[in-house]
């Protein structure tokens, strides 16, 4: 064969190949390694350019400061025109079920095989800088480097999307991002032109119930369901096709924050979610999903009362279960975040044999779009930067382009020719064959009949929710609303709501002085199971991986919390010490602990659960230095967001009366108040580390009446 483009085969067994292919790639400078030119050349000095005497004019001969400046200042490449902002982690997938009969792609059939895998998490509205804990659906791009070509599962955290055609993806983003004129929101869709849209598009009735819900304030990418939202294709080794839908679950359930701590965190801390990713990984705690699948035969296509081919609609789980098939692992944070998360450049139509797509029109517009896209924002040869080549043999006669950095000896860079290289491969042996579809049709532009039923979905969502979650769906539409400055939107947006529930139109009317309650419209009282973040069928509530902010402060008593906190650090949690600086804090009988963050620096947003030490009860001056702003601020916070506020010894006294009055009795015991966990003699710790961590396994307290705390 011919000399081609063959890269190194690596061991595709080996769930580090994608690491080990990215060896060759680093650059590993050192402090030893000397400053040079970007052509080698040592530098004397990269501090003060080349002048004509010390007061005179500095000098264009000075090649080193003119390269300098003029590779910074050619330093950006376009951010994405939608999901710019973005964390990513490298990982591994392993297949436990596998799916014999139904496809031929190895990924899905093999289970001996650990394969490399890339995850890039978004938000979709917000430019490159802005915050991550705004309201939006969040990008769940997900890419498995199989030993037969990448795989990219480009999806959402949201299982439907706004429209139900590409052609209509531009009209979306221009509506949804800040208005042309100002600029104004970043990062949201509170305001007019988003709501004119969606209003004007009865199409997106069911994608608006998911974004004013919880799901749109994820707790964090690792509490996150993903969704390849469309309907693909599995085929068999005899060309039979099955249509498949793809789901990632997370291990640690599907969580959300409340609307609150979203506002202060989008300033208190904008990398919150990029933050506790690396904050995860770099200490072990590897977040884990299930790859889900829904399968439904080619001849019960039409059995649902929606088209499999409308992206504005899920496949009802009580309908099609969701079967979990393998288990995605991330457990490495990237070592440059321009060539590993910026320059990751995700492709729908990268499938690989045993798949195909749907006729899904939105999926369409996508397999033209993600390609595109990447030409103009990295070029033409996106595919060389080191994480977004496959890990198995590749050769192309592809050649040339702006920034091509191979030199291929192909001297044949066409099929067929005399070498016979490159050949191609016959399906039977693992060539991409795609679905042998039957078509036929006038060339029109419609859609099938299905898609013309926008409510009854939004309907089930909205029923499905417990009510906390409808109190929250309501108060983010009064929010949103409130935000829009044009009576018209907001009513055409009252009455959308109407067509879903007329309790839910009624309370958003009511927010807006100008807007009127419309009658009653016809609605169904079905639910789901399973789409309920509180009770629904498929959640997962766990401790494993929350963040406890513990409060101390020099003379705390040590007793009261060292089996507290190994009981938590066995969950496995994540224990952060807060005190009054960061550093070693004594206890009484002289043990540190080392507080992280200070009770300035910090907020009870940034924890799941907070817990405030006592001192030894003789030590007056402790609940002296308690009396801190910040501190009874940090647990009137945490009790309002509905988080598990622990305190013991001396400072359940100080919870009762000076934070939560009305809220706490002071009992020696171990008591927990409606998620209020308090021991004034903690004994053994072991019943209040028990009663603590099961509460903070339980996400929130949804029961605890908060309508009395100022935030
Ligand atoms: Fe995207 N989308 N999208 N999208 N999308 C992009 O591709 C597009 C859609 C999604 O982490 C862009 O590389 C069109 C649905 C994610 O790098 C762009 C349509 C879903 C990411 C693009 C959609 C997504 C993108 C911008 C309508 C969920 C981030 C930069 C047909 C299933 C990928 C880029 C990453 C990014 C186009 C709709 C998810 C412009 C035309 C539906 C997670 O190509």
């Amino acid at each position: 064969m011919a000399a081609a483009v063959v890269e190194k085969v690596i061991n595709t067994t080996m769930g580090d190949a994608k690491q080990r292919q990215m060896e060759g790639y680093r650059l590993e400078e050192n402090s030893k390694t000397p400053l040079t030119t970007y052509f080698g050349a040592k530098v004397e000095n990269t501090d003060i350019a080349l002048r004509a005497g010390s007061r005179g004019p500095t000098v264009l001969e000075d090649f080193h400061n003119r390269e300098k400046i003029s590779h910074f200042d050619h330093e950006r490449i376009p951010e994405r025109v939608v999901h710019a902002r973005g964390a990513g982690a490298f990982g591994e997938f392993k297949l436990h079920t596998a799916l014999t009969g139904i496809t031929t792609a190895k990924i899905l059939t093999d289970t001996s095989k650990i394969t490399p895998a890339y995850v890039r998490f978004s938000t979709v509205n917000g430019s490159r800088g802005s915050a991550d804990s705004v309201r939006d659906p969040r990008g769940f791009a997900s890419r498995l480097y199989t030993e037969e070509g990448n795989w990219d599962i480009v999806g959402n955290n949201i299982p439907v999307f706004f429209i139900q055609d590409a052609i209509k993806f531009p009209d979306l983003v221009h509506a949804v991002k800040p208005e042309p004129h100002n600029e104004i929101p970043q990062a949201q869709t509170a305001h007019d032109n988003a709501w004119d849209f969606m209003s004007l598009h009865p199409q997106s009735t069911h994608m608006q119930q998911w974004v004013l819900s919880d799901r749109a304030i994820p707790r964090s990418f690792r509490h996150m369901q993903g969704f390849g939202v469309h309907t693909f294709r599995l085929l068999d080794a005899d060309g039979k096709s099955t249509f498949v839908k793809f789901h990632w679950t997370p291990h640690l359930g599907t969580h959300s924050l409340v609307w609150d701590e979203a506002l202060k965190l989008a300033g208190q801390d904008p990398d919150f979610h990029r933050r506790d990713l690396y904050d995860a990984i770099e200490a072990g705690s590897y977040p884990k999903w299930e790859l889900g699948v829904q399968l439904v035969k080619e001849e019960d296509e039409h059995n649902f009362d929606f088209d499999l081919l409308d992206s504005t609609k899920i496949i009802p789980e009580d309908l099609v279960p969701v079967k979990n098939i393998g288990t995605l692992t991330l457990n490495r944070n990237p070592d440059d975040y321009f060539t590993e998360v910026e320059e990751v450049a995700f492709c729908t139509s990268h499938i690989v044999p045993g798949m195909d797509f749907s006729s899904d029109p939105l999926l369409a517009g996508r397999n033209f779009s993600y390609f595109d896209t990447q030409i103009s924002r990295i070029g033409v040869n996106f595919p060389d930067i080191p994480v977004n080549k496959p890990v198995c043999p590749f050769a192309t006669n592809l050649s040339d382009g702006h920034m091509q950095t191979q030199s291929k000896k192909n001297r044949t860079r066409y099929h067929p020719n005399r070498h016979d290289a490159l050949p191609v491969t016959a399906p039977q042996h693992g060539g991409f064959r795609p679905y042998a579809e039957v078509v036929n049709g006038i060339k029109e532009r419609m859609h099938g009949p299905k898609f013309n039923e926008f409510i009854n979905q939004a309907q089930l969502f909205y029923n499905s929710m417990s009510e906390t979650e409808q109190q929250h769906i309501i108060s983010a539409a009064q929010f949103e609303l409130s935000k829009c400055f044009e009576t018209q939107v907001q009513q055409a947006a009252v009455e959308r709501f109407n067509m879903i529930n007329h309790e839910f139109a009624k309370a958003v009317a009511e927010s807006l002085t100008s807007v009127t309650v419309p009658a009653p419209a016809k609605y169904h009282n079905q639910k789901s199971a399973f789409l309920s973040q509180v009770n629904g069928k498929s959640q997962t509530f766990t401790a494993e991986g929350r963040k406890v902010g513990v409060y101390v402060m020099e003379g705390f008593e040590y007793s009261q919390i060292a089996a507290i906190s190994a009981a938590m650090q066995a969950v496995p949690m994540m224990v952060k010490y807060v005190g009054p600086g960061t550093g070693p804090v004594k206890s009484s009988s002289g043990e540190t602990v080392t507080a992280e963050f200070t009770f300035e620096n910090s907020r009870s947003t940034y924890f799941d659960a907070v817990l405030f030490v006592g001192s030894p009860a003789s030590d007056q001056s402790y609940l002296k230095s308690a009396k801190n702003g910040r501190l009874i601020h940090a647990a009137r916070e945490a009790f309002m967001h509905q988080k598990t506020v622990g305190a013991t010894g001396n400072m359940v006294g100080w919870l009762a009366t000076m934070c939560l009055p009305g809220d706490v009795q002071v009992s020696q015991d171990v008591q927990d108040q409606t998620g209020v966990v308090t021991a004034v003699n903690v004994g053994s710790g072991a019943q209040f580390a028990k009663t603590f961590i099961d509460g903070v396994a339980k996400h929130r307290v949804w029961e605890r009446d908060v309508s009395h705390i100022a935030a």
